[in-house]
């Protein structure tokens, strides 16, 4: 068994999550109202628990990550929409509780290693919203000088280690980073982000095998947004609570609800402890939803609208501005200004991408981990 015990989601998460895939396992009429309605209550008691655990300005600052992350991805859509940016583009719209969440539970010289849904991510661990817009530019002052694009996001200084475009690439080198701090003798821990397809590779399986024979501070997010491209979990994935997995390994494991910010930072804040304290790794599966499609190029001919607008209900930041408001923590005047502050930091970061030069053609040659052929060489 894990450690912790991996709570299968309540009869009120599976009524919520239910979705026309058939991905949750409850049908309505199986549910039990009245046990519905005391699961409501106490997760209302939950919520003025987590609320009262942070200061005001930790709140509203996880607000404004979220807000930011959105539009950002809405204004990198259009952007994409006009020709500016090439390529692919993997938007995180759904999911900003998630990237907000877990980052918001770790430390300044923490590592965060990702797929290519990582711009949300990158803003997250701090970088600015110019080298990322840059970066999607392809222009020079981008965080990876332009010559990475959208899925390479990468800044070592602030820790943030890609950006990775082979689904479950990032796992093993997750991993790595984790036993190089550890051997190091650093308490510092290593955030692994996936995508819930990536879990029937090889690589996932080797990585938690290895780090908890090895006792590895890293902590395994897999974000379950229930579709891999055009296929959901459910066509995919013969056991489909993905959390269970971690005790093939005897690893701690937690279901979380993707869609509550305080939740998502809870859930990390216990794994991040067990990671600090006692080198342990822990499989988080954080059920969510993308509300785009896979990337830009997606026609998304895969899932209904209404299933969209299902999720949409529980759109992270919707429910999170909604628990402020109610715990009279802000007025909506006050999320307006963080909003209206957040779309000009936006603007400015579009402006500031599209005035930046272009990389210089010597910069081909540049972190290039190839042998270039040398001249007369045999
Ligand atoms: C090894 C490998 N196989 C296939 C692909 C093509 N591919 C790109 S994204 C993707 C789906 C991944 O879905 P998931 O892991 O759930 O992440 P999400 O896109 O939902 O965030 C696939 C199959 C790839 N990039 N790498
Ligand atoms: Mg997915």
């Amino acid at each position: 068994m894990s450690k912790q015990t991996a709570a299968p989601p309540s009869a009120a998460k599976a009524e919520e999550q239910q979705s026309s895939t058939g991905v949750m396992d409850a049908p309505p009429d199986t549910v039990d109202r009245k046990q519905l309605k005391q699961e409501r209550d106490e997760a209302k008691e939950r919520q003025k628990e987590r609320l009262s655990a942070l200061s005001h300005d930790e709140l509203i600052e996880l607000y404004r990550q979220m807000i930011l992350i959105r539009r950002f991805e809405e204004k990198s859509a259009e952007a994409y929409v006009a020709g500016k940016i090439g390529g692919f583009c993997h938007l995180y719209i759904g999911q900003e509780a998630v990237g907000v969440g877990t980052i918001s539970a770790i430390r300044k010289d923490d590592y965060v290693l990702s797929s290519y849904r990582e711009h949300g991510l990158a803003l997250a661990k701090g970088m600015s919203a110019r080298s990322i817009m840059a970066e999607l530019f392809g222009k020079a002052t981008g965080c990876s000088k332009g010559k990475g694009g959208s899925m390479h996001m990468f800044d070592k200084s602030l820790g943030f280690l890609g950006g990775h475009a082979i689904v479950g690439g990032q796992i093993p080198l997750a991993t790595g980073t984790a036993f190089a701090t550890k051997y190091q003798g650093t308490d510092q821990v290593t955030l692994c982000f996936f995508g819930e397809a990536a879990v029937n590779q090889g690589a996932f399986h080797e990585s938690l095998n290895m780090a908890q024979l090895w006792k590895l501070p890293c902590i395994y997010i897999c974000e379950n947004n229930e579709y891999g491209m055009g296929t959901s979990l459910a066509r995919a994935m013969s056991l489909r609570d993905i959390a269970q997995k971690a005790c093939a390994y005897e690893m701690a494991s937690e279901f979380v609800d993707g869609m509550d910010v305080l939740a998502v930072r809870e859930a990390t804040l216990r794994a991040v402890e067990r990671a600090r304290k006692d080198y342990l790794p822990t499989l988080l599966e954080i059920r969510t939803y993308r509300f785009m499609g896979h990337s830009m190029s997606d026609p998304g001919n895969y899932r209904t609208r209404a299933e969209i607008e299902k999720y949409q209900e529980r759109d992270p930041i919707k429910l999170f501005a909604a628990s402020l408001l109610e715990e009279k923590i802000v007025d909506q005047k006050a999320l307006d200004e963080i909003d209206r502050k957040v779309r000009e930091e936006v603007e400015d970061s579009l402006r500031f991408a599209e005035e930046s030069p272009l990389p210089d053609p010597e910069e081909l040659y540049t972190d290039v981990y190839a042998n270039p052929i040398e001249p007369g060489r045999k």
